[in-house]
């Protein structure tokens, strides 16, 4: 059994001795724990730093090319180098890297394809009551659209099995956290959750300005998984709230004419009309979507067999 626990990091040379102060050497039930950096572009001594900590295994980007990214490399790496496990943490020392013996225990146990580490968001004191709800808000719109019940949809503290990492397709290019679960679920992979207690903030988050600019992030990446994964959510919805929309001016129109009012009413009946083609729209975009969606799980197979033939010994 062979466990990766990657960093992706962007200029961390300051607190990466933190995170390794904590970073367990040997892990119950594994044989061998390896360390890997992948490095989007740091102009700090990030790298010269990792290695004195002992890290042995880089991935490199000549230039920064953000999260989702880094993280599908570092995958890449990890299952090259014949990860059985993949551990993901941050180079902020956000996560306390001696629970990791518990984030992998569920998946060595033969329970778990993916474990997170729930923050338990309600009690994070530097969290302002906004933030809060909004997590929860964002957490329960990620639970519904994977079918799972996940306190911390937004926690990058994880493990993976190597068999999920086969299954899963990360696409957009930026928030992979919601995504992974939206697809894992959907694929009926079995996620648990291990409540953990963050350390204290060391700095302000790079991948969010504000909190305004990282719900308008995963707010899109959310609707990209919904339409990737339940268009019939979005169009369906969409076509019937316009067929609505379209019947009432219709019947309003009618009933005018049914009571011998014909003297214009036309309002009604452009309106309407209106409606009327968005509601039709909304029906063959739905149609559109679904076979968009066969397409993608022909295309996704193929890639999980050809993931297994590549990684196939490692
Ligand atoms: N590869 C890569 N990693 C980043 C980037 N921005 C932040 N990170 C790393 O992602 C992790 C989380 O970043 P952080 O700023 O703490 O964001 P938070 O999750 O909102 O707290 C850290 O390990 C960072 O080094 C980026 O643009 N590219
Ligand atoms: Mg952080």
């Amino acid at each position: 059994m062979k466990v990766f626990i990657q960093i992706p990091c962007l200029n961390e040379a300051e607190t990466l001795p933190l995170v390794f102060e904590t970073m367990p050497k040997k892990l119950p039930g594994v044989d061998s724990v390896e360390w890997l950096i992948i490095d989007d572009g740091s102009t700090d001594n990030t790298i010269e730093v990792a290695k004195k900590l002992g890290v042995k295994h880089f991935v490199f980007h000549r230039r920064t090319m953000g999260l989702a990214r880094s993280f599908r490399d570092g995958i890449d790496y990890a299952l090259k180098h014949g990860a059985d496990i993949v551990v993901n943490t941050d180079g902020d020392n956000q996560y306390p890297q001696e629970r990791i013996k518990d984030l992998i225990a569920p998946i060595i146990e033969g329970r778990a394809d993916i474990v997170i580490g729930d923050r338990q968001t309600a009690s994070i004191t530097h969290f302002s009551g906004f933030k809060k709800l909004m997590q929860q808000f964002g957490s329960w719109v990620v639970n519904q659209a994977a079918g799972t019940n996940l306190p911390d949809a937004a926690s990058g503290f994880r493990a993976y099995s190597r068999s999920s990492l086969m299954k899963l397709n990360i696409v957009t290019p930026f928030s992979y956290c919601m995504e992974t679960i939206i697809q894992a679920g959907n694929k009926r992979l079995n996620i648990e959750s291990v409540a953990i207690t963050t350390n204290k903030k060391t700095r302000e988050s790079r991948l969010f300005k504000n909190i305004w600019q990282h719900m308008a992030k995963s707010g899109q990446a959310i609707l990209r998984s919904y339409v990737m994964f339940k268009p019939h959510v979005i169009f369906l919805t969409l076509g019937v709230l316009f067929g609505i929309a379209a019947a009432v001016p219709f019947v309003r129109f009618l009933y005018f004419i049914a009571i011998g009012d014909s003297d214009g009413h036309l309002q009604s009946l452009i309106f309407g009309s209106a409606m009327l083609v968005g509601s039709l729209l909304s029906f063959a975009l739905l149609v559109i979507a679904d076979l968009q969606k066969t397409n993608r799980i022909l295309l996704e197979d193929q890639l999980e067999r050809l993931k297994e033939l590549q990684y196939r010994d490692k």
